[in-house]
């Protein structure tokens, strides 16, 4: 890296992700990062995946919604990235530019988790739109939270109606945890995995000490 280039990346925010199955706590503890920020005085903007902007919100809801065609894996997949094109483009990048912090709940290693794992699309497939779409920037942090997708459905069926991700069958959520875990195996240096299954105020304490690595 060149000294400007040091300097560049001196002055960037830091870039959270918050990843896990369904109901693993993601939401309740974005809330803790958060607060933990404010405490330090960081400057930083929340956002999610898909989603973060009006049109990627509308590329969330296409995903979401349950259709009476059937929406083929890659077209699942191109609209993910079509909605990360837009939400790096216009809030995660400007943002980093601009030296605030991005904590953001899912980004690519969901895809590789739901995509990849759940759908069993092709991970080099993957990988070549996570270049495109995303060049070099990978997040500094990711926090997975790690749960039985047993609990976790029933954690997120008390809360509200399934969506088109909810409904598949328990197998594509064991493939997405499976994949998950694969994931912070091979980058121990970016990937935290939580054990979710706990309390949440155990879980939050876990995720600060992780949140660490990067104050
Ligand atoms: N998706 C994809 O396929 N590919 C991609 O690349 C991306 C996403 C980015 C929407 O994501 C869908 O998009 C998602 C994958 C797909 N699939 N689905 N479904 P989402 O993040 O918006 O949806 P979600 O995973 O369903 O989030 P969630 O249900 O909101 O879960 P959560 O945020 O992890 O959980 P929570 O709201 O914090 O907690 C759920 C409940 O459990 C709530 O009542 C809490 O009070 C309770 N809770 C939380 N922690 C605990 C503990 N420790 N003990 C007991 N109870 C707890």
């Amino acid at each position: 890296m060149t000294q400007g280039e040091h300097a560049q990346n001196a002055a960037r925010g830091r870039f959270i992700t918050l990843e896990g199955g369904e109901g693993a706590g993601k939401t309740s503890n974005l809330l803790a990062i958060t607060q933990r920020l404010r405490e330090r005085g960081i400057d930083h903007i929340v956002t999610r995946e898909p989603g973060g902007t009006p049109l990627a919100e509308d590329i969330r809801a296409l995903l979401l919604r349950h259709h009476e065609e059937r929406m083929c894996e890659m077209t699942e997949l191109l609209l993910i990235f079509a909605a990360r094109a837009q939400h790096l483009d216009q809030v995660i990048r400007p943002a980093l530019e601009a030296g605030k912090w991005v904590v953001s709940d899912r980004f690519t290693d969901a895809t590789y988790a739901y995509q990849g794992g759940g759908r069993g699309l092709n991970q080099h497939t993957i990988a070549s739109l996570e270049s495109l779409v995303q060049g070099a920037l990978r997040p500094d942090l990711t926090v997975i939270l790690d749960l039985a997708p047993l609990i976790g459905l029933e954690r997120a069926r008390k809360r509200a109606s399934l969506d088109r991700f909810e409904q598949e069958k328990l197998e594509f959520f064991d493939r997405v945890r499976a994949s998950y875990c694969e994931r912070a195996a091979a980058e121990p240096d970016r990937c935290v995995l939580i054990d979710a299954s706990r309390t949440l105020e155990e879980v939050q304490r876990d995720v600060l000490s992780a949140l660490e690595r990067v104050l």
